[in-house]
């Protein structure tokens, strides 16, 4: 007999009990006392066994509100922090996109199809979009290929063309952001920042630390750049704002015993990630060399691993000079990914399709602006998607 059967057969011979006249007002005062009646052991037990299985019941409903609402809440707020990210990608890339829209309608205005001519005007504008010339070449290439193959490719099909072979062509964001994740088990995860004065190096650090501490870690900053005191000072600013710990020392001491020395704290402190600002003086290059150098070493001295990535910061708005700084990092040193700033404020977003396809490093980062939050993951079909947005 289940459970409620039998809760119910208890409670219909509690009411067989009831022999009386319905309709007579003692048998009514009666059947009330009856009822009030206390309950039998067994019953009460079954009651009790009930209102346990009740409250297991809830616990379990609860649990499972919170385990069900929480993927969808987190779900809400990754919706509205993707459109209020692609909101902000389109307003920094502003400027690039719309030179570069104006370049090209203006390249097709008049004309019905793809031809020659089209195609020299969309090499100029596309170098002059600071894409590069290679990696210009490269896209031409394929879309002349495209154009061979299909001879009445009309002018207005020409931007989704190139969307689709630009996009093709920066091969490496995907595996990226699978990538993300730190590894806990390599705990502290550490990053190098490098890059010449000026680059962003400092602000992104800032900017950086905010978002993996918005992903729950904990983040301790080194002030490798000893160079200036600004440079300290800076990074002090950026430590406060963002409430995570700095290490520092003197101006001008060793870089790689700060270096050090902020392992060393973030392996006491439990930290997940170590963010290392580093100088950028470019100018003697076997200095620099040196400095990154016995950073690195130093580094290895505390944990073999480390550290786990080196990203370079190019100042996106410089143009070609961005890509003779990728050049000469690449040369110093090994790096794993790159942090493109400055895309907003500037005309010539190009350079990161040029600098991706080139120099095979992943685009990790870019930064659209100065503020705490502008700092975006590099996807690059919301990249493209963006650079390629009519306003
Ligand atoms: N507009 C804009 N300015 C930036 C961006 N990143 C950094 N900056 C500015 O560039 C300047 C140099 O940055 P800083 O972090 O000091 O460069 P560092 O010398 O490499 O450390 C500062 O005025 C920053 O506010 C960005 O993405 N957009
Ligand atoms: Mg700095």
């Amino acid at each position: 007999m289940s459970f409620f059967n039998k809760l119910f057969s208890k409670k219909k011979k509690n009411s067989d009990k009831s022999v009386f006249d319905k309709d007579s007002v003692a048998d009514k005062s009666l059947e009330k006392s009856i009822s009030k009646e206390v309950p039998s052991k067994e019953v009460k037990e079954l009651i009790d066994k009930q209102t346990n299985v009740n409250l297991v019941k809830k616990a379990v409903k609860n649990k499972k509100d919170e385990i069900f609402s929480e993927p969808k809440k987190n779900n809400f707020i990754k919706k509205l922090f993707n459109k209020e990210k692609k909101e902000s990608l389109n307003k920094g890339l502003k400027i690039s996109s719309e030179s570069f829209f104006s370049k090209i309608s203006k390249a097709i205005v008049g004309k019905s199809k793809v031809d020659e001519e089209v195609l020299d005007e969309l090499e100029e504008i596309l170098i002059s979009s600071d894409v590069g010339v290679k990696t210009t070449l490269k896209i031409i290439d394929r879309i002349e290929n495209r154009v061979a193959k299909d001879k009445y490719i009309n002018t207005n099909e020409l931007d989704l063309i190139l969307k689709e072979e630009i996009t093709a062509i920066i091969k490496n964001s995907d595996e990226i952001i699978e990538n993300f994740t730190i590894i806990n088990d390599k705990k502290p995860h550490v990053i190098l920042v490098v890059g010449v004065n000026g680059a962003g190096k400092t602000t992104s650090i800032g900017k950086m630390a905010s978002y993996y501490k918005s992903l729950g870690l904990k983040v301790v900053i080194g002030a490798a750049d000893t160079f200036r005191a600004a440079a300290i000072e800076q990074l002090e600013v950026w430590a406060n704002r963002v409430k995570v710990d700095l290490i520092k020392q003197e101006m001008g001491s060793d870089p790689a015993s700060v270096a050090f020395d902020t392992l060393e704290s973030a392996i006491k402190k439990d930290a997940d990630v170590v963010l290392i600002d580093t100088a950028g003086r470019l100018h003697n290059k076997a200095n620099l060399m040196n400095e990154l150098g016995k950073i690195k070493r130093v580094l290895k001295k505390k944990n073999s691993d480390t550290p786990h990535e080196v990203i370079l910061v190019i100042d996106g708005s410089t143009g070609q000079n961005a890509f003779e700084q990728a050049k000469q990092f690449t040369k110093v040193t090994e790096i794993t990914s790159l942090l493109v700033t400055k895309l907003d404020g500037t005309a010539k977003g190009g350079v990161v399709l040029g600098i991706s396809d080139q120099f095979q490093i992943p685009i990790k980062f870019i930064g659209i602006g100065e503020k705490i939050e502008d700092l975006q993951i590099f996807d690059k079909k919301e990249f493209v998607d963006s650079f390629f947005k009519k306003s």
